[in-house]
């Protein structure tokens, strides 16, 4: 643990066997976690994307410090885009393992090879390492659990409702050990978008194996699975926050997305309103 604590007191410059051991470490933790972990708490901050800034990322690690009886979960999108992705993706990980009781890591769409190789994080990590050292990265992202859930009241996952889904039990039976998504239901709940509309699903735009979910989707899996408010990241809206369906679903995103964004994290309150909070 003392690589962790040298972490979280500010060394960002790790050597190759230092990443070896940080992310041997996470792998560990999360190896035999179910897709969807238990979350024993309502009182809950959740991070959205962070691509690659560290600002933002070192702003949570102070509230994550204040907030010392709230569980924190980090909604995935860890690195590509930003200018410090590996740090970044460290300090992450630092902060769960210091914190394995209270800070949950999730995978989000970008918690991938060939999403990685395509948006920086592969070119990141070769250019300052080796390609042994992004192999590192790519088993901690298929380690990463897919979604938190506490009975009655709240679930979370980076993109959101997944098509002919209808229970707990049917997510956890998936299989998400791979470096890239294979399972269309698994790649659904990290890369599908809600719209403010009353239907089922649509295409998306994104991609081919994504969905649009519109109302009646969202609320058919609410009832379905037993859930009062949905948490979720994956779209950069300039507020940091965005609701949906009666304030049932919270989008949020917590990088500036080059200042288009200004950067919030969300905490569950009382009668699940929400309490945004300012990274910047
Ligand atoms: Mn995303």
């Amino acid at each position: 643990m003392e690589l962790v604590r040298s972490i979280l007191e500010g060394n960002t410059k790790l050597s190759k066997d230092e990443i070896w051991q940080l992310s041997g470490m996470l792998q560990d933790h999360y190896r035999s976690s179910p897709n969807v972990l238990d979350i024993p708490t309502d009182n809950v901050i959740f991070i959205g994307d962070l691509h690659g800034e560290l600002q933002c990322t070192l702003a949570v690690q102070q509230y994550i410090k204040k907030y010392n009886k709230h569980h924190f979960v980090f909604l995935g999108d860890y690195a590509d885009r930003g200018p410090e992705q590996i740090e970044t993706f460290n300090l992450v990980m630092a902060l769960t393992l210091s914190n394995p009781k209270r800070v949950i890591m999730l995978r989000g769409n970008h918690e991938s090879d060939s999403v990685a190789t395509r948006y920086g994080f592969y070119n990141a990590v070769t250019r300052a390492y080796s390609f042994d050292v992004f192999k590192h990265y790519s088993r901690v992202f298929e380690v990463l659990p897919i979604a938190v859930y506490k009975h009655a009241s709240l679930f979370a996952c980076h993109g959101g409702v997944p098509e002919d889904i209808s229970s707990i039990a049917e997510i956890q039976g998936l299989n998400r050990r791979h470096p890239n998504f294979p399972d269309d239901i698994i790649f659904q709940m990290v890369w599908n978008d809600p719209k403010k509309n009353d239907f089922m699903f649509r295409p998306n735009p994104r991609s081919g194996r994504a969905r649009i979910f519109g109302k009646a989707a969202f609320t058919k899996f609410m009832e379905d699975i037993n859930a009062q408010v949905m948490f979720r990241a994956h779209e950069a809206f300039p507020q940091g926050y965005q609701t949906f369906f009666d304030n049932k679903l919270v989008s949020v995103f917590s990088s500036t997305s080059c200042t288009r964004v200004q950067p919030k994290i969300v905490r569950l309150c009382k009668d699940y309103t929400i309490e945004p909070l300012a990274l910047i």
